[in-house]
């Protein structure tokens, strides 16, 4: 029986609870973390799901640190998020997509030991053509104890990550979380208001027939990522021996939901359009929450080189190449890197 049918419904809180009594690795700043970003995730799906209604579509006229024009619902996400999470105590600071430095709690409010990344609203292409988006979040621990906090005490690699998760608001809003100790999903229950656990200990097949990638930019790519892509393209009469599907949303939330789901490979490669970039995603807000879940799960994350996991961020908004989900899949774009000598 699924989770979700057992007759006394399992809630977040509840989750959280059970988690900390068996692994003692959930103090009660990072359960109220969770939660208060849980929390939040259900107004920005209110709002999502208002749409043209609730006066949350099109752009707001401004630009991010990344030179992106920001749409209304990236503003609005971001102050929900910021707002939720100022005032309770467990956090000292945050970082968002959406904002060039970082956010110390306001001296009014306790500082607590936990830091918060995130993207506040991912796949924004897709909020005005009623395409799955979402959120993804990062919890780090503050090293030190001294009062103050500088963006030099988020420049951790994620291996050292409390917590990461996302929310897709989707056909369902599904919150996906790993606090290191597998994968849990929770469902909103719009009639009741609380997130239900849906599934726990997920694991992606090590095996795929499904990748991810932007094709349009496949004449800018790299060998290695040609080369796994031709070889999946040429399908059962090619290299591989079997015929490939492929499917991009372009929301990493939803493409990662669909690997966690159901298995396959997502790739953001490096590419030629912006050659002194790394890639696209950002590393701290982005790959890292989904490298630390997609681990949490049996897959495997990298930048076609190295561990997404073990890279040292040298700055808040770093950008990196990424490939992750199914074990075997993953591990063959990499050795595909590292036989043509490392090219990214
Ligand atoms: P965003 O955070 O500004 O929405 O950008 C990140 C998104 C990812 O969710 C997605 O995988 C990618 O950008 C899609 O990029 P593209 O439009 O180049 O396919
Ligand atoms: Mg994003």
């Amino acid at each position: 029986m699924s989770p979700a049918n057992r007759t006394a419904r399992i809630s977040l809180t509840r989750y959280l609870v059970e988690q900390q009594r068996e692994h003692g690795h959930i103090p009660a700043q990072l359960r109220l973390l969770i939660e208060v970003v849980a929390r939040a995730c259900k107004t920005i799906a209110i709002a999502v799901n208002k749409g043209a209604l609730g006066d949350v579509l099109g752009t707001a006229g401004s630009e991010n640190v990344q030179g992106e024009v920001q749409k209304k619902l990236d503003v609005i996400s971001n102050e929900v998020l910021i707002e939720a999470n100022e005032w309770g105590g467990h956090l000292a600071a945050m970082a968002s997509e959406e904002m060039d430095s970082i956010h110390v709690v306001p001296n009014r409010y306790p500082q607590g030991e936990y830091m918060l990344l995130f993207d506040p609203l991912d796949g924004s292409s897709n909020i005005d053509v009623n395409v799955s988006i979402g959120t993804i979040f990062s919890v780090l621990r503050k090293i030190g104890h001294a009062r103050g906090i500088a963006e030099e005490d988020f420049l951790q690699p994620g291996k050292q990550q409390a917590a990461a998760g996302y929310c897709v608001y989707g056909p369902q809003t599904t919150l996906v979380l790993t606090v290191g100790s597998g994968v849990a999903m929770f469902t909103l229950d719009r009639e009741t208001g609380s997130w239900v656990l849906t599934a726990e200990q997920v694991q992606i097949p090590e095996d795929t027939r499904e990748f991810a990638i932007n094709m349009s930019n496949l004449r800018h790519w790299a060998p290695p990522v040609r080369r796994y892509i031709d070889e999946c393209l040429a399908g059962r009469e090619g290299p591989r021996g079997k015929d490939f599907n492929m499917r991009w949303v372009a929301s990493m939330v939803a493409d990662v939901h669909r690997i966690l789901t159901r298995g396959g490979v997502f790739l953001y490669p490096w590419d030629k359009r912006e050659a002194d970039k790394p890639g696209k995603l950002r590393l701290m807000y982005e790959a890292n929450p989904m490298a630390f879940i997609v681990e949490q799960a049996g897959g495997m994350a990298t930048d076609g080189q190295r561990r997404i996991l073990d890279l040292v961020p040298g700055k808040l908004h770093e950008r990196v190449a990424v490939v992750l989900g199914s074990r075997h899949e993953v591990e063959r774009v990499t050795r595909y890197h590292a036989e043509t000598g490392g090219a990214a």
